[in-house]
């Protein structure tokens, strides 16, 4: 049924692994998503019963190595499962993104064997969920001003501040969280659920990201045990490389929201029929469907260039801003023409666009807003930080 466009034949510049991983979660969507994603939407809960499916898939931690329970696959093969991911609903790319590289990426990349060992196998099989604390609720863009902290207590760091609008807080069992010392250097800490003083409230009212479990971390006097350090990184360059990972991500999985409103716009457009004839044959649909394949087309061949330049590891922060802010912004727009191309219909749970549309809105501003991303390619190019 599903049929998403390829203009230019980007399918040609993947391999046959990338295929069948991409064959695997879609079919996986199909069977384990889509039925099921608009109740949850609607009902504003995350579906929990998918995390040990999205572990037996492949989903979490797609480019760690195998001996830590990852796949060891490319970046490409990261970028194919997300968008996939995100066709079934932005909550479940969400999920995985946090997992993958906001979680699995820092303790590989600045964990020691110890802390690999002993959190990535759980969090590649889903037995762990995790989540990702840097935003707090005075401190989005400007994370650098975080006033969550640490002392050193002898034995133990002793942790206080909160956290804001954290996917995955209310389910997680271990948080990557971003503190500052009493030097004030920002450091990586790893708390588990069962830490006395933590814990970590719902967040609802949401109008998008509504099948998400976004939620605070709150700490109150919480002894990490100083093995819960992470010993490889220090300053706020650790948790925006873990950005880095997780910004190329999103790249990709837009797409997937971006072609499955694509190709029901299309579908509808053909079977609609006003004035006597489909509604694809007016000239202004007809604009709205070609402008969105030739976004699609465009969104494509950037997540694609920039994952050869980070399999490569020659990517920037810039260049994969630049493919994260171009690609929501015009995911969303598709969105937007897509939803108007339904008429009333484009409001109904029974067809995605919707859904997709209030979701977008979300990750336009998570990972860095829009406005943000427009900043580092000004930085990029003139040399001047204007933040
Ligand atoms: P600035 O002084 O420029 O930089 C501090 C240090 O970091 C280095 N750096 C980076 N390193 C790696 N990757 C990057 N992208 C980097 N950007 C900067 C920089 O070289 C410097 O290193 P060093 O060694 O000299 O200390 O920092 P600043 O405070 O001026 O801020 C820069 C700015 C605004 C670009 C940054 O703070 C930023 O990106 N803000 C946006 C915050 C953000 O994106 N938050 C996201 C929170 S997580 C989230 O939303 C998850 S949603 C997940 C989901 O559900 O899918
Ligand atoms: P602010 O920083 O207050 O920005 C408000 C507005 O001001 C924006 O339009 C912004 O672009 C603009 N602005 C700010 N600074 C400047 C400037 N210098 N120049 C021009 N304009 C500026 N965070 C996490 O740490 N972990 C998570 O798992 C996580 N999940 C999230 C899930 C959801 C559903 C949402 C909505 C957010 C999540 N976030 C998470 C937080 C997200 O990263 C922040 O919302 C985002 O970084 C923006 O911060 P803010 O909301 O405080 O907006």
């Amino acid at each position: 049924m599903y049929n998403p466009p390829d203009y230019y034949l980007v399918d040609e510049l993947l391999s046959d692994e990338h295929k069948i991983v991409r064959e695997a979660v879609r079919n996986w969507v199909n069977r384990s998503v889509t039925p099921v994603i608009d109740d949850y939407a609607q009902r504003h809960e995350f579906p929990k019963h998918l995390i040990r499916e999205m572990g037996e898939i492949g989903a979490f931690g797609p480019y760690i190595p195998e001996k830590y329970g990852g796949a060891g696959l490319d970046q490409i093969a990261y970028g194919v499962i997300m968008t996939e991911l995100e066709r079934g609903d932005s909550a479940i790319r969400s999920a995985a993104s946090v997992q993958t590289s906001l979680v699995m990426y820092p303790i590989y990349a600045f964990g020691n064997e110890e802390q690999r060992m002993k959190y990535l196998p759980k969090l590649a099989s889903g037995e762990w969920v995790g989540a990702f604390g840097l935003t707090e609720p005075n401190h989005g863009s400007d994370p650098g001003s975080m006033l969550t902290r640490f002392e050193d207590k002898g034995d133990h760091y002793l942790l206080n501040g909160s956290k804001m609008w954290i996917t995955n807080a209310p389910l997680c069992d271990v948080a990557v969280v971003w503190a500052k010392n009493e030097t004030g250097k920002v450091r990586g800490l790893i708390v588990e659920r069962d830490f006395d003083g933590f814990s970590t409230p719902e967040t609802l009212k949401k109008w998008s990201l509504r099948a998400s479990a976004t939620g605070e971390l709150v700490f109150d006097n919480v002894k990490v045990p100083k093995e819960n350090l992470l010993p490889n990184v220090k300053g706020l360059k650790g948790p925006l490389m873990c950005l880095n990972s997780a910004r190329y991500g999103i790249a990709w999985g837009v797409m997937g929201a971006a072609m499955d409103c694509y190709d029901t716009a299309l579908r509808y457009s053909l079977e609609r029929k006003q004035f006597g004839k489909p509604i694809a044959s007016f000239q202004l649909q007809q604009k709205k469907l070609a402008e969105m394949v030739t976004e699609i087309t465009k969104m494509q061949l950037l997540a694609w260039r920039v994952g050869m330049l980070r399999n490569e590891d020659r990517a920037t922060p810039a260049q994969i801003s630049m493919a994260k802010r171009n690609n929501v912004e015009m995911a969303l727009k598709i969105a937007r023409d897509s939803r108007q191309i339904l008429g009333a219909m484009g409001i109904s749970g029974d067809f995605p666009i919707m859904r997709h549309m209030m979701n977008l809105e979300s990750v336009i501003t998570y990972e860095g807003t829009h406005d943000i991303h427009l900043l580092i390619t000004g930085m990029d190019i003139t040399g001047i930080a204007a933040f």
